[in-house]
């Protein structure tokens, strides 16, 4: 008896052609209209939004089906209060002293700067850790593969659910930012991967003025 696990039929919808097209015309144009937003308001978001978003995260393909991320909802506010500080501390330094002259250059036209006053106020932050092996409930450990790539598309799962869910995102990346892991109470061999700030915008918010290339310029068909 072979003791590979059962393989059940997949379950599958065949479009017709034209539904495809239009399907994919109607997501491209949706997420197109993703914004990196560095405003929010500190309303609440709807019951149950951030849950099924990351019950989205929770469906990305993973190196061997081992899912290795953790997704931290921050909500406690003495806690917001601290990563705030925390990641504040470091991004002054990061463009005081650390980030050499081009970063800041390549930056620029964003607007960013050190202070991040979203990370207290808007209504979600999720911290996601990338796990370099998971652990038994015996203790023993299990080797995780391809965690960067699994966490990177867990992320851009979790980023698409939000906005189409009706939310303005920011992935948000302090540098470094090791004092999470003391700050949510996450074992060492969890890697701060980034934090996505999720909300409604600020009134008034604005976005830099940036376009995206064309297909053709990061496409190459042979
Ligand atoms: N971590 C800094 C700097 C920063 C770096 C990159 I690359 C960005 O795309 C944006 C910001 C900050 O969050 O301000």
């Amino acid at each position: 008896m072979s003791d590979l696990p059962p393989f059940v039929p997949l379950a599958f919808d065949r479009l017709a052609p034209s539904e495809m097209q239009a399907r994919a015309a109607v997501f491209y144009a949706a997420m197109n209209r993703r914004r990196t937003v560095r405003h929010f308001s500190p309303e609440p978001v709807p019951d149950g939004v951030v849950e099924d978003a990351l019950r989205t995260a929770g469906t990305a393909p993973s190196g061997a089906h081992l899912q290795p991320w953790h997704f931290v909802v921050v909500r406690d506010g003495e806690t917001r209060r601290q990563l705030r500080t925390l990641a504040e501390e470091e991004e002054r330094a990061f463009y005081s002293e650390r980030a050499p002259q081009e970063w800041l250059d390549a930056l620029a036209p964003l607007g960013t700067d050190a202070d991040k006053p979203f990370l207290e106020t808007a209504p979600v932050v999720i911290a996601v850790f990338a796990q370099s092996f998971g652990l038994l409930p015996d203790g023993r450990r299990v080797k995780h593969y391809y965690v960067s790539e699994s966490v990177g598309i867990a992320v851009g799962f979790l980023l698409a659910a939000l906005h189409t869910a009706g939310l303005a995102t920011l992935t948000h990346t302090p540098s470094p930012m090791g004092f999470l892991n003391e700050l949510l109470d996450r074992p060492s061999h969890e890697r701060p991967y980034l934090l996505v700030v999720a909300g409604y915008p600020a009134e008034g918010a604005t976005v830099p003025d940036l376009s995206r290339p064309a297909l053709d310029a990061f496409t190459t068909v042979v």
